[in-house]
């Protein structure tokens, strides 16, 4: 972990935040204080950064038990925010911000935007749902923040997206990356692409691909950038890709980073895939020590072409509850999308069906051809398709290939898997 902290003194304040951190946590959550007990440990016993990996994890099953509020480390009065995660995976769970936090929320985003290369003179059009969601509001302080004229339109409308954002000249927008594909097949059939003035998509939210990745930078004229986060750690701002776009920056002035054998909970060696585990060093009102992300990724040393120093993470294949295991293989959505994304003539709108015929798990993956084509083109795609997936996946999966416009277009995070009976 040492190789990661960059610049002079910031090993002393991170020890500073892991401290006041694991007291507050000792103090006023009685869930963490009997875990630490459990182990053996106590406040005192941390001193510095080195001292994280004897601590106990936390996991999103700790914020769902003790929902809405058990794991508040500040007094309730002091709350001034509540957001919830989006749910993908069973109960939301809500967290919550004091002043402090959200002024501090506000800087990791201010942070993670000019990394992205964002600035004053830039009109900001914030494509994510607000309200619960930590995606908008989070963008919308950071942007303003920073000087830049925010567009909140919100997720969906894509009519009056694309009004706005031609009108008012918007440079950057922020959306996840399924919309921003949404967005190029519109602005394509509108032909309006030459009256845009994009420059810069901060997309995130969700995981994608470098092939996905292609097909927004070509059909928009712009650059992408990957943006990472989650509102148990506290919304996006956690981790951000600068125009190199060569792996996320993460925020080690707000958070630690480690990556660990999801299994085990050991840490690897660096560069090893693995969970991502977080650790906040200046949230106040529920701090996460330890928290098991569940995203899986891997640490990439060395200096980035934009001179940053300090580990980055690569893009995030995907979470371990979205692995699906079909006939004892492993395959992740976006290793699907991957092998999609080479194939010429499918778009990216896909999604993978999941049943059981007898008593075997089956994968069928349903994409959209991107344009129209005859019997004979739709059989020789999808043969090639099933030879490719085979390739790659290393296991036989069915396809077929869809109409363009036929898979339900969503507003926030796509969904990729469904479980047929
Ligand atoms: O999705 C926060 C966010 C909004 C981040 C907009 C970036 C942009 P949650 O709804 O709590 O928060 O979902 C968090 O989404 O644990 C990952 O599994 C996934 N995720 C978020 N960003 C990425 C990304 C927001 N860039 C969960 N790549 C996380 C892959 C991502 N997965």
């Amino acid at each position: 972990m040492k190789k990661g902290l960059g610049i002079l003194g910031r090993e002393q304040r991170q020890a500073r935040g892991l401290k006041k951190t694991v007291k507050a946590m000792w103090d006023r959550v009685p869930l963490y204080r009997s875990r630490m007990e459990d182990m053996g440990m106590s406040p005192e016993m941390v001193s510095s950064v080195e001292d994280l990996q004897r601590l106990p994890f936390m996991t999103k099953d700790d914020l769902r038990d003790s929902y809405p509020m058990g794991l508040l480390a500040c007094e309730r009065d002091e709350v001034v925010r509540v957001h919830a995660s989006s749910g993908t995976t069973g109960k939301p769970t809500v967290v919550a911000y004091t002043k402090g936090d959200i002024t501090a929320w506000e800087e990791c985003m201010k942070n993670c935007l000019a990394t992205a290369g964002v600035t004053r003179g830039d009109v900001f059009q914030v494509i994510l749902g607000y309200g619960l969601f930590t995606g908008a509001l989070g963008f919308h302080y950071g942007a303003e923040g920073l000087g830049a004229m925010v567009v909140p339109t919100g997720g969906g409308f894509t009519e009056r997206q694309l009004m706005l954002m031609e009108d008012l000249g918007t440079t950057v927008f922020t959306s996840t990356p399924s919309y921003a594909l949404h967005l190029c097949e519109e602005i394509k059939d509108k032909g309006t692409r030459e009256r845009l003035r994009l420059r810069l998509a901060i997309l995130g939210g969700e995981s994608w691909t470098e092939e996905m990745r292609e097909r927004i930078e070509g059909e928009l004229g712009v650059i992408a950038v990957d943006s990472y986060g989650l509102s148990e750690v506290i919304g996006p701002g956690v981790a951000m890709e600068c125009p190199e776009r060569s792996g996320l920056h993460p925020d080690w002035d707000h958070f630690l980073f480690e990556v660990v054998d999801p299994v085990t909970g050991r840490p690897l060696p660096e560069g090893e895939e693995g969970e991502l585990v977080i650790t906040s060093l200046t949230k106040e009102a529920m701090p996460v020590i330890r928290y098991r992300t569940r995203d899986l990724t891997r640490f990439i040393p060395g200096i980035c072409g934009c001179g940053r120093e300090g580990l980055r993470l690569e893009r995030i294949k995907g979470r371990c509850d979205d692995m699906l295991i079909i006939r004892g293989v492993n395959v992740f959505p976006s290793q699907v999308e991957a092998v999609l994304g080479k194939i010429e003539g499918l778009s990216l709108h896909y999604r993978l069906e999941v049943f059981q015929p007898n008593g075997l798990k089956e994968l069928k993956v349903l994409c959209e051809a991107e344009g129209w084509m005859d019997e004979l083109q739709r059989e020789e795609k999808e043969s090639e398709a099933v030879r490719r997936l085979h390739e790659n996946l290393g296991i036989r999966v069915g396809f077929r290939l869809l109409a363009p416009g036929a898979l339900e277009r969503s507003a926030g995070k796509a969904v990729r898997v469904t479980k047929v009976a």
